[in-house]
């Protein structure tokens, strides 16, 4: 009797654990399928946040392709492209024997492929101290950059510090002490007409002292024709790497992006002397030159990390050159796929 009583106990418990299973599993589904959503919806606010922050040139683009289609002739495309600013060699070359009427994949593929040549980053086990060197000439967008760079840093959890290393005017050394006061982060710097090498040597020295994690280092607005002050990059440079092995691990140029193509020069000549490892793009809320980020990133073949699209600490978006063909080609094409 008792057997059949434990049996039948059993049985329901049998019973219970497969309903719980069956749960489970139905739990399971919903949290992938909620996960998958959120995915899409993050696709889609990025893709969004693109052609908001990037408003102008993308007005421009519509100007010439007013309604969406699913084919779209060559010379609309031509016409586009040279309206946003791509340069016409880049353009030549995107474009070579594509068809009358052309199809969202085959441009998509074509423009894709512009920013292929920048060599891929890796960001994981950056060493610590990782130090950034901002470089780029006056007006660029430097300082404004390091402090939208310093504000992402802490809303990653990364300690950060700055070093003011644009010693050649002392509006430059307040201007950067103001950002670093406002997003609560500390910073070395010195006087005016100060070696600014010694500036990023205390920089780095003093965070490697307070174990933070990220350095950022502001340099003065070099012109390339500018030579004592070329030579003073090449050594700050060098000091850097006196500081810690390795250092600087970046060296970040900075391109206004309203002069469009007319930049590449200046960031072919800063590569030259020093070697760049990758481009910001700022400015791009106030222009409709945006389409010179495919001859920026093909030309120096570079990659872009940022781009710069307002006056304020958030206005800096991470640039993924699929997501960015993706939303410029929303604004034209009618179907997501074929
Ligand atoms: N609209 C807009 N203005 C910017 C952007 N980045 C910088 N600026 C402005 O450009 C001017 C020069 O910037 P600054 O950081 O001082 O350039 P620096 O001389 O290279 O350090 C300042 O008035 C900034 O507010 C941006 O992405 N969008
Ligand atoms: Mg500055």
């Amino acid at each position: 009797m008792f057997s059949f009583f434990k049996k039948k106990k059993e049985e329901e418990i049998n019973e219970e654990s497969k309903k719980e299973l069956v749960i489970e599993e139905e739990i399971q589904e919903i949290d992938k399928e909620v996960i998958l959503k959120e995915k899409e919806d993050l696709a889609e606010e990025k893709k969004g946040f693109f052609s908001r922050a990037l408003e102008k040139t993308f007005g421009t683009i519509k100007t010439v392709i007013p309604v969406k289609k699913e084919k779209i002739p060559f010379d609309d495309i031509e016409e586009m492209l040279i309206e946003a600013d791509m340069e016409y060699e880049i353009i030549e070359k995107a474009m070579d024997g594509l068809p009358e009427e052309i199809t969202r994949k085959q441009l998509r593929h074509r423009l894709v492929m512009l920013f292929e040549h920048a060599p891929k980053v890796d960001l994981n086990n950056l060493p610590k101290p990782f130090v950034r060197l901002i470089i780029g000439v006056n007006g660029a967008g430097k300082t404004t950059t390091i402090a939208k760079l310093a504000n992402r840093s802490k809303k990653e959890g990364k300690s950060v510090i700055l070093g003011a290393g644009d010693t050649f005017r002392a509006a430059a050394i307040e201007q950067l002490s103001i950002w670093a006061d406002k997003l609560d982060v500390p910073i070395i710097k010195t006087k005016q007409g100060h070696d600014s090498s010694a500036v990023a040597y205390d920089t780095i020295s003093s965070a490697i002292a307070r174990d933070i994690d990220n350095v950022i280092i502001d340099t003065a607005g070099r012109l390339q024709t500018q030579k004592n002050l070329n030579n003073e990059l090449i050594k700050i440079v060098k000091v850097c790497s006196k500081a810690q092995e390795n250092a600087p691990h970046q060296k970040l140029m900075i391109l206004d992006g309203t002069q469009g193509n007319t930049a590449i020069a200046q960031a072919k000549a800063f590569n030259e002397m020093v070697g760049i490892d990758g481009i910001i793009v700022t400015k791009l809320d106030g222009t409709a030159k945006g389409g010179a980020l495919f001859s920026i990133s093909n030309q120096l073949e570079l990659p872009i990390f940022f781009i710069g699209v307002g006056e304020k600490q958030d206005d800096l978006i991470e640039f993924s050159p699929d997501k960015f063909v993706d939303s410029l080609l929303d604004e034209i094409y009618i179907e997501e796929t074929i």
